[in-house]
């Protein structure tokens, strides 16, 4: 099996080229299962991971659209669907102007991991377009939704593909998209998760993510008798990621002093509390994608240009998005201390940074393990919307926090049973990878 990965990849890349993020998620995922694979030859007869890289259906479309100038513009429009093994097709949809087809592959092949570690009955899905969010009026942004739907409508259902948010789509986006769904297809539906409280939405789900990394981070740091109490956080992003971890951190008694933008990152050593954790949230309603206007306003440290990595810190929670945290960055967090990184945003770190975290025997938290608190509770979303009810955030909150200890668990014991206990990297893809592969193979070669 020794050539087993680097045959494997080298099929991967020659069939689908110019996709370097996808082929990084996919490698790291193939190391992990080398294992699997040698004690589990049915899976190996029956090609569970030459059919499960494959999407089982990729969309892209023409999103027409008209600024409030009169011109006409024109996005491309993606749905990943990815893997239905063990439930409808289900992830978010990110509107970026970064957003290519390998980062929407990537990003919904992860998915499929990630919501078979939920244990709930959720597929892999991801979309999105190149879309970009920044300076664009309400009415521009809901112009463009709506024609975003005109398309995706015939191909997501709530028993069929159900989209969420992820970067540059919130609530407001996610109105959008609903109420162009239900003007064509006259049906009030689970179509969507991340909704508002009064139509149909679920207590929680905005700051699920976040929450959802510390309650991870936190298992993760009671195996070596430590906790949040009195630590110092460093935060990557500031959007709904960073906002959940800022306040869910603080709330168990540690210090956020960074948040960063594409702008560079402040550094506040008073920490990120109060009324400075509602700001985020005017910050990302800005359109404006910067984070120097809370150094402006609280009179604090900022760092142009730069990553918050570099500041002394126990915990890192890096928030914003994929590759942001290198081997440069990982040394940096070692150097200065760091015994916890956790990752909230999707494959943040870099291949070569993970090494070194896993190499240090730091505790390494890794995303589709650790940001799985988010897409656990739209699954809860769709739960209430089924049963026509809705939960108290007290509920909603103690389901999710078991979702998340529970997820521990799993990638402690899958990491065990394959030899390499305390590998919380291996853990979860085996264990995320388990249930999809058993679930395959009963349903036989479709
Ligand atoms: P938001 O749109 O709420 O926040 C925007 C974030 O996007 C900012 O923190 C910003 O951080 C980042 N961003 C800004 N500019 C860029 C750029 N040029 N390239 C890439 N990223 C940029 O997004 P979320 O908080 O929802 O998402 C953050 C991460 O968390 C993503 O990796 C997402 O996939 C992941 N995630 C989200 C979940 C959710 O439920 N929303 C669930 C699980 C994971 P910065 O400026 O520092 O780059
Ligand atoms: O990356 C993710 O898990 C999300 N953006 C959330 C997906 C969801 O369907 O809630």
């Amino acid at each position: 099996m020794s050539s087993f990965v680097s045959d494997f990849m080298a099929e991967v890349k020659a069939k689908n080229p110019n996709e370097p993020e996808f082929h990084q998620a996919v490698q790291e995922v193939a190391e992990s299962l080398v294992p699997v694979l040698e004690r589990h030859t049915e899976y190996r007869k029956a090609k569970i991971l030459e059919r499960i890289v494959e999407p089982e259906r990729v969309i892209m479309f023409r999103v027409p659209w008209v600024a409030d100038n009169g011109d006409v513009r024109v996005n491309r429009g993606y749905r990943i669907e990815f893997n239905s093994a063990i439930g409808p097709y289900k992830g978010g949809l990110r509107f970026h102007p970064s957003v290519t087809l390998s980062i929407l592959k990537f990003l919904g092949f992860e998915q499929i991991f990630k919501n078979s570690l939920t244990t709930l009955p959720m597929g892999g899905g991801k979309g999105g377009s190149d879309f970009d969010p920044k300076f664009k009026s309400r009415n521009e942004i809901m112009r463009f939704c709506q024609s975003f739907m005109t398309e995706l409508y015939r191909h997501i259902g709530a028993n069929t593909d159900v989209p969420a948010g992820d970067i540059g789509v919130g609530a407001q986006e996610i109105g959008f998209l609903f109420g162009q769904y239900k003007r064509i297809r006259n049906v009030y539906e689970g179509v969507l998760t991340g909704k508002g409280l009064t139509w149909g939405g679920s207590l929680i789900r905005p700051e699920a993510t976040g929450f959802g990394v510390v309650y991870f981070a936190n298992e993760m740091l009671k195996t070596r008798g430590q906790s949040f109490e009195g630590k110092t956080v460093a935060v990557s992003g500031f959007g709904n990621v960073a906002w959940g971890a800022t306040i869910k951190a603080t709330e168990m008694g540690a210090k956020v002093v960074t948040l960063s933008g594409p702008d560079g990152y402040i550094f506040d050593p008073d920490g990120v509390s109060g009324e400075k954790i509602d700001f985020m949230l005017e910050l990302r309603a800005s359109n404006q994608d910067i984070v120097k206007p809370y150094a402006d306003r609280y009179g604090v440290e900022f760092h142009a240009d730069k990553h918050p990595w570099e500041v002394k810190c126990d915990i890192a929670l890096p928030c914003a998005t994929q590759n942001e945290l290198d081997e440069n960055d990982a040394k940096a967090l070692l150097a200065n201390g760091c015994q916890c990184v956790c990752e909230g945003a999707n494959m943040p770190s870099t291949p070569e940074a993970i090494e070194r975290f896993l190499d240090s025997g730091i505790l390494f938290g890794p995303a589709k393990a650790a940001n799985a608190g988010g897409v656990a509770t739209s699954g809860l979303e769709m739960t209430q919307n089924s049963i026509r009810m809705t939960w108290s955030r007290e509920e909603v909150d103690r389901h999710l926090h078991t979702i998340m200890v529970n997820i521990h668990r799993s990638c402690i014991d899958a990491a065990a049973a394959y030899g390499m206990a305390g590998n919380y990297v291996a853990g979860a893809n085996i264990a995320g990878f388990i249930k999809v592969a058993d679930a395959m193979l009963a349903q036989g070669i479709v």
